[in-house]
Parts: C-alpha cells; sequence; structure tokens
C-alpha cells in the first residue's frame, strides 16, 4: 500500500487525553493519525499537555513539538481548533475565553452536529469524585497509573519489533477490574445526567481514557479515549454520524517502518 494515501476527512474530529509531556504519550502513532485524517472542526477535550508532570520531570522529546506543530498547522490551514481543558492541563483554564495561535479556549461548550443535534463538549474531570474530593489520592493514582504505562511502553516496543500489533496492559487490566468497571459506569451515567440537566441530546467527554459511544443512560454518551493506551478518537462524519476510530487496531501501526527494518535499510 502507498504511503502517500489522501487524508480521510470528517466534518469534526474529537481528541483528548494525548498527555504531551510524558514517557507513556504515544506521539508517533497520533502524528501518523493526524498526517491521514484531517476535519473542518477540531475539539481538544483536555490533558493533552499533562502539566501535573511537566513540573516534575520534563519529557519533551521533538515528536511531542511535532504534534503541536502538525495541530497548529491545521489550524493555519483553516480548521476551527476549540481547547476544552482538564485536569492536567488545568493551568489553561486561567486562559478561559481566549485564543492563541488561533486556538479557542473554553471550559465547556456546546457543539451542534450537521444534523442539528447538540452535544455538550467537557473533559469530565469536574464529575470525578476522586479529582474532586481528594487530589492526593489522584496524585497517588496517577503515580500507579505511570507506572503501569511505562511497563506498557517496554512491552510495547518489544511487540513493535517482533512485527506484533500494539496492546495495551492496563487497558486489558483495567476491564479486569470489577471496581474500574463500576467507576466507569457510574461516570457515564453522571455525565449522561448532566447534558439531560442541559436539555442537549448528548455529551462528548474524556478523562477516564475509555472510549464509547452509547445511550445505556438516556442521553448519548461518546467518550474520545486516549493517547497513551488505545490511541483512538471520535469523528462526526459528513451526515452528522459518529464514529470511535481505534487508530492502533487498524493495522496502520503494524505498517509504519519497524525500527530493525529501518536500521538494516539505512
Ligand atoms: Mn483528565
Amino acid at each position: 500500500m502507498s504511503a502517500e494515501q489522501a487524508p480521510r476527512h470528517y466534518r469534526t474530529l474529537f481528541l483528548s487525553d494525548i498527555h504531551l509531556g510524558t514517557r507513556g504519550c504515544q506521539a508517533e502513532l497520533l502524528l501518523d493519525f493526524l498526517r491521514y485524517n484531517d476535519a473542518e472542526t477540531i475539539y481538544l477535550v483536555g490533558d493533552i499537555v499533562d502539566g501535573w508532570r511537566l513540573r516534575r520531570m520534563w519529557h519533551w522529546p521533538q515528536l511531542h513539538n511535532d504534534v503541536v506543530q502538525k495541530l497548529l498547522r491545521k489550524g493555519r490551514k483553516g480548521a476551527r481548533i476549540v481547547y476544552t481543558p482538564g485536569n492536567h492541563d488545568e493551568f489553561l483554564r486561567d486562559f478561559l475565553g481566549t485564543h492563541f495561535g488561533g486556538i479557542e479556549v473554553v471550559d465547556e461548550t456546546i457543539h451542534e452536529t450537521a444534523d442539528g443535534r447538540r452535544y455538550l463538549v467537557i473533559h469530565g474531570d469536574r464529575f470525578d469524585v476522586v479529582v474532586r474530593h481528594a487530589k492526593w489520592l489522584a496524585y497517588l493514582g496517577d503515580w500507579a497509573y505511570v507506572s503501569a504505562l511505562n511497563l506498557n511502553t517496554g512491552l510495547n516496543m518489544v511487540r513493535r519489533r517482533l512485527g506484533l500489533t500494539y496492546w495495551s496492559l492496563s487497558a486489558w487490566a483495567k476491564l479486569k477490574v470489577k471496581n474500574a468497571v463500576n467507576f466507569i459506569g457510574k461516570f457515564e451515567e453522571t455525565l449522561a445526567q448532566e447534558a439531560e440537566r442541559q436539555g442537549v441530546d448528548g455529551v462528548i467527554c474524556g478523562h477516564i481514557h475509555h472510549a464509547a459511544d452509547h445511550t445505556d443512560y438516556g442521553t448519548h454518551y461518546i467518550n474520545t479515549g486516549d493517547w497513551v493506551e488505545s490511541c483512538t478518537a471520535v469523528a462526526e462524519h459528513h451526515d452528522g454520524t459518529f464514529e470511535v476510530i481505534h487508530w492502533a487496531k487498524r493495522g496502520e501501526w503494524a505498517r509504519l517502518p519497524k525500527p530493525s527494518t529501518a536500521r538494516a535499510a539505512a
């Protein structure tokens, strides 16, 4: 297959939980995604840059710059970019209502689909009881999560060398843990209720790193997932329908040049 495919063009793309500035960020996969996918409007639904960890440890490789440049270039070429900060990039909440580099920063907003439905777009941490009421616990959980992710990154480097597809340890572990399932369900229900309270058709959020698209709790609940584990995004097609894109599962990942073969070719 040719490497130079024309990008797929959507009405809207929703991305969240990229966590630039951390080792877990799958910047290479995201760059690949941004190369082959375009939209009129791009929502950055929070936790794009990870400020919690940037304060302690600086991890900012060229690839993370490339992601920022790629997004800014899409803005210059005419895409509207809207950024709703999350808890990891809450420093941006001091800039609500402002524009920088062509990006609009808002706490939450309403997106209207091509067929006239209205969706609340919000990161979602405000509805996470752990982040709201026990920040120390959130920091501790954050540390445990990063440790699991580092292990995951190592595993994936090995799998990549072996030519296997991307696999997510913590996504797998999370799905196995009953408490995590309860936590996910509670979060989804709360967000769906918030959409109902605001009188809109649904909600598009991030935060819990678990992509979803369902109406289990009445209103339409859509979660964009993340780019540290599952590598997912949500697209709105030109007819107003939504799709969760699992980029790592599409096989594009497997077709990227692998370090060993790249070396052999050089
Ligand atoms: Mn978050």
